[in-house]
């Protein structure tokens, strides 16, 4: 599904588009019985497995992440080669009080040229359910944060000085895609349905990208890629097994400076949630 140009213009005018209808019904319902499997299955790793890179975890991550209809509108923001440099699931269960500040997701490592991020509403996103909200206009500069400890060990950014009356609430659909800029300043509030809200999102980013610290990675869902910016990701094969668990370990052991976990201190040495399954 290819963008039409006054959709482009607007994602260049105001960091986002929202409210594209990307996946079917069916791959959302299949992919929300997943994670509540997994949820079922592995409550305990289900906090660090949904988190930084889960597309290199679950086979059904990836799969729905590569959908071509979603790459189509990808490749009309930021060309035709492209990595899929993280997946994170994010689930606030029925009157969870599960929110996040408002933040630019490259305040500390700057990327460019700019990566994009998608949400993808496996369930409809309201404003009762604590939906995405945006600041239009807002990935232009990248504004002052302090940082805040966050869950598996993490530091986060968060934006200090933010006019909320600007704020669009991004009010999708199940199966509904938005697009946003990485420095497009979001957040969201908190769940008080009764229903969980369910949402995966992923960063897409130019295979030629370069980070201000840092390599970063990334799976290669189109085109090419010379190595010259991001190293090369696998692509998981199946889910949740010993080989993709290692393999995301080793990855992040070795690009541990990416996005979501930040910089490096001088001498500190990487840190990140996993555990290896229990054998029987
Ligand atoms: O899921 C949301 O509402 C926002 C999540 C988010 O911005 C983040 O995890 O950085």
């Amino acid at each position: 599904m290819r963008l039409e140009p006054r959709q482009i213009e607007a994602f260049k005018r105001n960091g986002f588009l929202a409210g594209l209808p990307l996946l079917s019904d069916d791959a959302c319902t299949r992919f929300q019985q997943r994670t509540e499997a997994f949820e079922q299955q592995y409550p305990d790793a289900a906090q660090w497995a949904f988190d930084i890179k889960a597309n290199l975890l679950f086979d059904w991550v990836y799969e729905i992440s590569v959908t071509s209809a979603l790459l189509d509108a990808v490749e009309d923001l930021i060309g035709p080669n492209i990595l899929l440099t993280n997946s994170i699931f994010r689930i606030k269960p029925p009157g969870s009080n599960t929110h996040y500040g408002w933040h630019q997701d490259a305040a500390r490592i700057q990327v460019e040229p700019p990566f994009i991020l998608a949400y993808l509403a496996i369930s409809n996103a309201t404003r009762a359910n604590g939906c995405l909200r945006v600041i239009p206009g807002s990935h232009r500069t990248v504004e002052p944060f302090r940082l805040i400890s966050y869950a598996c060990n993490r530091k986060v950014a968060r934006t200090i000085d933010v006019d909320e009356r600007l704020a669009v609430d991004l009010i999708l659909n199940k199966g509904e895609v938005a697009l946003f800029h990485c420095n497009t300043i979001h957040g969201s509030g908190e769940n008080l349905s009764h229903r969980p809200r369910v949402a995966l999102i992923n960063d897409y980013t130019p295979a030629d990208a370069r980070q201000s610290t840092g390599t970063g990675s990334g799976q290669l869902v189109r085109g090419v890629n010379k190595g010259t910016g991001f190293m090369s990701e696998k692509v998981p094969v199946g889910a949740f097994t010993l080989d993709n668990i290692l393999a995301r370990r080793r990855t992040l052991m070795r690009y541990p400076e990416n996005v979501l976990m930040g910089p490096l201190e001088s001498g500190e040495q990487p840190t990140f949630a996993d555990d290896l399954p229990q054998s029987g």
